[in-house]
């Protein structure tokens, strides 16, 4: 039996997707709200494929429980937040679950990390709880790391189709568990230590954020001289061996703009491609701000309340709003003393900011300048709807129209 502890947005498609495999699964989550929910029937958040999973799942007998179950596996996927100060990786939450899971293991259990961590987190944290636990109780505890990889908006498939890296200290226990996510993935599965596991899912992260800062300082670079940025990377990504990301309005998420800074926290000295980059990504939400300050002004609107954001969430077609653009920019907004610029998002059914519209017509009849920050398909389908608008598109989805570009 797999004890799944965290049902956020891993744990809980990974947990339904196990129990879809035939695998006897218990979803944990302390958030009783949350857990009462699944047993209600619903799940707790939009994803393609989920609800069909989830109903998969509860046909093979997914249980969801607020409480740890005595059980083989431990499969823990919780948050991995990093410290705004030093930088460095928070693992409160991971210690937690395993302190949890420790206290009702079996003996041979064995604790799987899928949860980010930074190289040396699983040494300098988790495994001090387990040889404690192991010295007291004279049982033996496994641990590995699975960094898990799906893609808000692609996790259903991803979670069955995308290679896997499973670290442990004994090719043993690396293949047992291996075999376990070939039940659910076709992808290839590499097993190799902790340490290079928990590199490796850093590394591809900040690898996106990297090749994402170097498209946004192009942005930059062009709008300085007057050159079409995109045009610019559509040319160069027909070199076989070039392909860079696009220039956004910032990176939000929870991943890439978080997991980067593990690296720079614990190595400063040998950080400085990746900390420059960092800071370019986070520089976008008040470029864009300027920006549309010089559109305003070039259009002579003066009253800022004729102005909205199109889009909340971090990126399209999702309902995740953590560290978004749009919201950070709203942030930066607020220490000028400034109102909050309208905002809508088809995502966003619940009010996050103030100034926000629940419905696409009434937030355009109110504004004259519209900033589109994220890229949902209702507005690519919409685009008509923008005629007469000044459009500010950070995401180089309009092409027709009166139309500035980041
Ligand atoms: N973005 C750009 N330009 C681009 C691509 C993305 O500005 O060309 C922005 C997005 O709009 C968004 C942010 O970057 O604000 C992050 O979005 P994303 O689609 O790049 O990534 P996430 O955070 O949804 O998911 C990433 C994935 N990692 C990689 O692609 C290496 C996913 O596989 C991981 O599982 C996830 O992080 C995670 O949890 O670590």
């Amino acid at each position: 039996m797999i004890n799944v502890i965290g049902l956020g947005y891993i744990g809980l498609p990974t947990a339904l997707m196990f129990a879809s495999k035939d695998i006897k699964v218990v979803g944990t989550d302390y958030n009783s709200s949350l857990v009462s929910k699944l047993n209600d029937g619903q799940i707790t958040f939009e994803e393609n494929g989920l609800l069909e999973l989830y109903k998969k799942a509860q046909e093979k007998g997914i249980i969801f429980s607020n409480k740890f179950q005595k059980a083989d596996i431990y499969l823990i996927a919780v948050p991995t937040p990093y410290d705004k100060f030093t930088k460095k990786i928070d693992a409160t939450f991971v210690c937690n679950a395993t302190k949890s899971a420790l206290e009702i293991c079996s003996n041979n259990a064995i604790i799987i990390i899928e949860s980010t961590v930074s190289p040396g987190t699983i040494d300098q944290f988790v495994r001090p709880l387990v040889k404690e636990f192991q010295y007291k109780t004279n049982k033996k505890v496994h641990i590995v790391h699975a960094p898990e990889r799906i893609i808000p908006g692609n996790m259903v498939y991803e979670l069955s189709h995308n290679s896997r890296t499973i670290g442990a200290d004994s090719k043993e226990i690396g293949n047992f568990i291996a075999d376990i996510y070939k039940k659910v993935t076709d992808g290839e599965i590499v097993v190799t230590d902790i340490k290079t596991a928990e590199m490796t899912k850093v590394v591809e992260n900040t690898f996106r954020a990297v090749n994402i800062a170097f498209a946004n300082e192009l942005a930059k670079i062009c709008r300085h001289d007057n050159m079409d940025v995109y045009e610019i990377i559509r040319i160069c990504n027909m070199h076989p061996r070039v392909k860079i990301l696009s220039p956004g309005p910032g990176v939000g998420g929870h991943c890439i703009p978080v997991d980067p800074w593990f690296l720079v926290g614990d190595y400063p000295a040998l950080t400085k491609i990746i900390g420059e980059a960092l800071e370019i990504n986070e520089s976008m939400p008040e470029y864009v701000l300027t920006r549309t300050l010089d559109i305003m002004k070039l259009n002579g609107i003066t009253d800022v309340s004729r102005v909205g954001l199109y889009g909340l969430t971090y990126k399209e077609n999702v309902d995740d709003y953590r560290e978004s653009p749009s919201l950070q920019l709203l942030e930066r907004q607020l220490t000028h003393l400034a109102e909050p610029l309208k905002a809508y998002d088809p995502w966003i059914k619940h009010q996050i900011t103030k100034n926000q519209y629940f419905d696409l017509d009434s937030f355009l009849n109110d504004v004259d300048l519209v900033v589109v920050m994220v890229k949902h398909d209702e507005i690519k389908k919409n685009t008509y709807k923008l005629d007469g608008k000044i459009v500010f598109d950070t995401q180089n989805i309009i092409k027709n129209g009166k139309v500035y570009k980041l």
